[in-house]
């Protein structure tokens, strides 16, 4: 590809030297011996840096819930670049980010009327699980310091994160991470719900540990539990029939604040604005990010119930209420992107566009049953899995090698594990759903 830009001094040609760039969670290696780039997008596709068309079942990385460089989106990054760059939010305000602040309570579940940005997924678990110690400290009820997360679960790379996060790889390495936490057992029955369509039968008493995990360290010690509605990131595991409903009940119980982390199921993924609509069970703090400006300029945005935020508001007015904030906190480009995308949600109908494709995707996705070594397929909203069995003593290789033809294919897929994860924008076609499952069935055949 050609294109050097004179003035920013940006190209599209593949530099000689990949050397400098330490790509994250990536095989650096592989990858840099045998490199994919994209170099453009429209819609549904990528283009490649040898120009070949890619669909994307992905929506890059679960977030460009609206397909690829959106007009809407675009031009409201363009104007407000030219117009105002960058303007703080620590005690100063620029009018777009109180405008998208009131259009995303608008959207929101009942009752969470308040929200604060971040930059990133990371960020906005780390900011919810802040907001949940303090908020015990506030109504004085220090002593709930204790947060429970669940096995498998994934919460971003920080600190806090990983602490409540569940996958062993991300935590392993990074010493003591913080004290005072417990994990729920992860809900992935595959002996009981393999290739189940929809929401899993079997699993709900696996929220009945939550009663263990107070009775062990006593409910007064404990600050708030944080889980994907779905989790994502290891691999798609759907919740069972009526256990999120169990945790909220739990929660409620015994005074322990509920946090959905909703990033990737935010913003029209299920069907539903939010997963919690979805399930019909509204948490007390819901994390969001990715979809919230289509992946296009980072921003995270926590909310969170009005007894919550109000609590934060006593003592002199002058003080600031919560330690706590990023330099990038509702920036004008971001807020901007943002509120372009909702314009575009709406406008297209795109968050209960799943809801009316779902049916053909799970019939779609299950017709792989039988293919070489897969062991579950499951699906929810525009969300997909399909788990292959691992290579004997080379976990992770089937998939990977599956990504790799799939990509070769000119198929964007997500592998984690030996598990492939699809989550298209949710702006596809019946007929690119075909495809999606055309071009995988065939490098499900292909790979050793
Ligand atoms: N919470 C959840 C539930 C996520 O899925 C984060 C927090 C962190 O977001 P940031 O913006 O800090 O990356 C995520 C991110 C994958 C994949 O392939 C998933 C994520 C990121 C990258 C890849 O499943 N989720």
């Amino acid at each position: 590809m050609t294109d050097f830009d004179k003035k920013t001094g940006a190209s599209n040609v593949v530099p000689n030297d990949l050397s400098a760039f330490w790509m994250p969670f990536s095989a650096n290696r592989q990858f840099k011996k045998n490199p994919r780039m994209f170099v453009g997008a429209a819609d549904m596709h990528y283009t490649t840096s040898d120009g070949r068309q890619v669909l994307d079942a992905t929506a890059g990385l679960w977030c460009v819930n609206a397909g690829h460089c959106r007009p809407k989106i675009t031009e409201a990054i363009q104007n407000q670049a030219a117009e105002m760059d960058f303007a703080p939010t620590f005690q100063i305000g620029h009018p777009k980010v109180f405008d998208l602040a009131n259009k995303l309570v608008d959207l929101a579940p009942d009752g969470m009327d308040h929200v604060f940005f971040t930059n990133s997924g990371s960020e906005s678990v780390e900011t919810a699980l802040k907001i949940a110690l303090a908020y015990h400290r506030v109504k004085g009820d220090g002593a709930r310091f204790r947060l429970i997360g669940r096995e498998r679960g994934y919460h971003g790379v920080n600190f806090g994160g990983i602490s409540v996060g569940g996958i062993v790889p991300n935590r392993k390495m990074f010493g003591t991470l913080l004290t005072g936490v417990d994990h729920l057992p992860h809900t992935h029955l595959l002996e009981k719900n393999a290739f189940t369509k929809g929401e899993p039968e079997h699993g709900a008493y696996l929220a009945d540990e939550l009663e263990r995990i107070v009775g062990l360290h006593d409910a007064s010690t404990i600050a708030a539990v944080i889980v994907e509605p779905v989790a994502g990131s290891t691999g798609v595991l759907i919740p069972p029939k009526g256990y999120l409903q169990k945790l909220r009940d739990i929660c409620t119980k015994h005074g322990i604040l509920l946090i959905f982390d909703e990033v990737i199921t935010g913003f029209g993924r299920l069907g539903t604005p939010f997963a919690s609509d979805f399930y019909g069970i509204i948490p007390d703090i819901m994390v969001t990010a990715k979809g919230l400006t289509n992946g296009v300029i980072p921003m995270g945005a926590v909310f969170v119930k009005s007894e919550i935020h109000d609590a934060f508001m006593s003592g002199p007015e002058h003080m600031i209420e919560f330690m706590h904030g990023y330099t990038y906190s509702g920036n004008p480009m971001a807020a901007a992107a943002a509120l372009g995308t909702l314009a575009t949600y709406k406008e297209e109908g795109l968050l209960t566009r799943a809801a009316e494709l779902a049916p053909y995707w799970e019939e779609a996705l299950h017709s792989l049953k039988g293919a070489p070594n897969v062991i579950d397929i499951r699906n929810i909203g525009l969300i997909g899995a399909v788990e292959l069995a691992p290579i004997k003593g080379e976990p992770t290789k089937r998939a990977f090698s599956a990504f790799v033809k799939a990509f070769e294919s000119g198929l964007l897929i997500r592998t984690t594990g030996d598990i492939i994860a699809l989550s298209p924008p949710l702006i596809v076609s019946k007929s690119q759903i075909d495809e999606i499952v055309e071009k995988l069935g065939k490098v499900l055949n292909e790979v050793d």
